[in-house]
């Protein structure tokens, strides 16, 4: 089907989940009432009106202030956010233009099969999409959320929203909507390697990142990798004691079972990385990254988190009654060291896992 016969349809509904199944794979609610910021925090300073324009491959690119967008009709969409960090939050309502909507009045050419939107922040940050995707996720220009104009930390005054797709798809502070014969990498998925589909139901969280493997050795050969960037590094299993990881760049870094006591990350970017069944005793996570990281099972006596980031990480597998299940509780004790800033990030039943482990009561 043309995109553009495609646009002229209505927007198809968001898939829906099974009651039972509101969580994709890998991921946990945040606390409730919080929604966290991620990426970048306010947009450019400009002192020209805010407006959005529709561009590229389209018959007649079109320019609309908000108060041109405020008056286009709107939809209410009750939309579950999933981060790629490895938090969801479900249900939150929001309102604004079907992406759709706003396309057809530029009356996309047919070439055009990818929809790239563009931010007014100071890196110009982008992201894209299939433009059939864009359109059958029912994807929305907000300007609304809870009944309240969008908050400016959460990309008011005009933000993407798209269900159905980790929510680095969802661009805050709109300027620019680029119609595109050929793909354009955004920010993200060029910089960090998260991947250009982005589904959450797939945990199509990153690409594999590219590095050689005479580059590997050397790495695995010397064990110091600070300020490296080993992204999505394969070392399951591997005896990697005494690494030394300062600052490196380790985002989905597969460490399962790996042998890596007394190890240094600190300030290491190490989301999404996996640690589960590791021997981490004595290592040091210091200021490190650790966003949606998994210790399922490893041992953390002796670790030292202090200042670390924890949100989305996974202690405790806390639907793992099954007998199938690899250890399924990191080991913790009174020697594992939090501070109140690693502890404030982490999901509440993630926190009374760790603070009894510590042979704490509960705050
Ligand atoms: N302009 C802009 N939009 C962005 C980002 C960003 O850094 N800049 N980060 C993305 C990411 S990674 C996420 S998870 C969401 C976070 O939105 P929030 O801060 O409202 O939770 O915004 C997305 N949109
Ligand atoms: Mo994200």
């Amino acid at each position: 089907m043309s995109a553009a016969r495609h646009i002229a349809g209505d927007p198809q509904p968001a898939p829906q989940s099974a009651p039972d199944m509101q969580l994709p794979p890998g991921q946990q609610l945040a606390a409730p009432g919080r929604w966290p910021q991620v990426g970048e925090r306010t947009p450019r300073e400009d002192a020209a009106p805010w407006t959005v324009t529709i561009g590229g491959d389209v018959a007649r690119p079109i320019t609309f202030s908000l108060a041109e967008l405020h008056a286009l009709p709107q939809v209410e969409q009750s939309i579950d956010i999933h981060c790629v960090t490895r938090w969801s939050k479900l249900g939150v309502a929001f309102s604004g233009i079907p992406l759709s909507a706003l396309l057809a009045a530029a009356a996309p050419h047919d070439l055009a099969r990818f929809v790239s939107f563009v931010a007014r922040s100071s890196r110009a940050h982008s992201t894209s999409l299939a433009l059939a995707d864009a359109i059958d996720l029912g994807a929305i220009v907000a300007l609304s959320c809870d009944g309240a104009p969008l908050p400016i930390e959460h990309g008011g005054p005009v933000r993407v929203v798209v269900p159905g797709r980790y929510f680095y798809k969802s661009i805050k502070w709109l300027k620019r909507v680029d119609l595109l014969a050929d793909d354009r990498l955004g920010y993200w998925e060029a910089e960090t390697g998260y991947h250009n589909v982005a589904d959450p139901w797939r945990e199509e969280r990153f690409i594999a990142a590219g590095i050689s493997r005479h580059e590997l050795q050397k790495l695995f050969a010397t064990r110091d990798w600070s300020g490296r960037e080993v992204l999505g590094v394969e070392a399951r299993g591997l005896d990697l004691t005494g690494l030394v990881a300062r600052g490196a760049l380790l985002r989905n870094a597969h460490f399962e079972g790996a042998r890596l006591s007394t190890s240094i990350f600190d300030e290491a970017n190490l989301s999404n990385a996996h640690f589960a069944g590791a021997d981490l005793r004595g290592a040091s996570f210091r200021d490190a990254d650790a966003e949606g990281s998994d210790f399922r099972g490893a041992d953390l006596r002796g670790t030292d988190f202090r200042s670390a980031s924890l949100l989305g990480v996974t202690f405790v597998d806390l639907a793992a009654a099954r007998a199938d299940n690899p250890p399924s509780a990191a080991q913790i004790d009174g020697t594992t060291r939090f501070d109140a800033a690693s502890l404030a990030e982490l999901a509440p039943p993630q926190a009374v896992f760790v603070l009894a482990a510590q042979g704490q009561a509960s705050p």
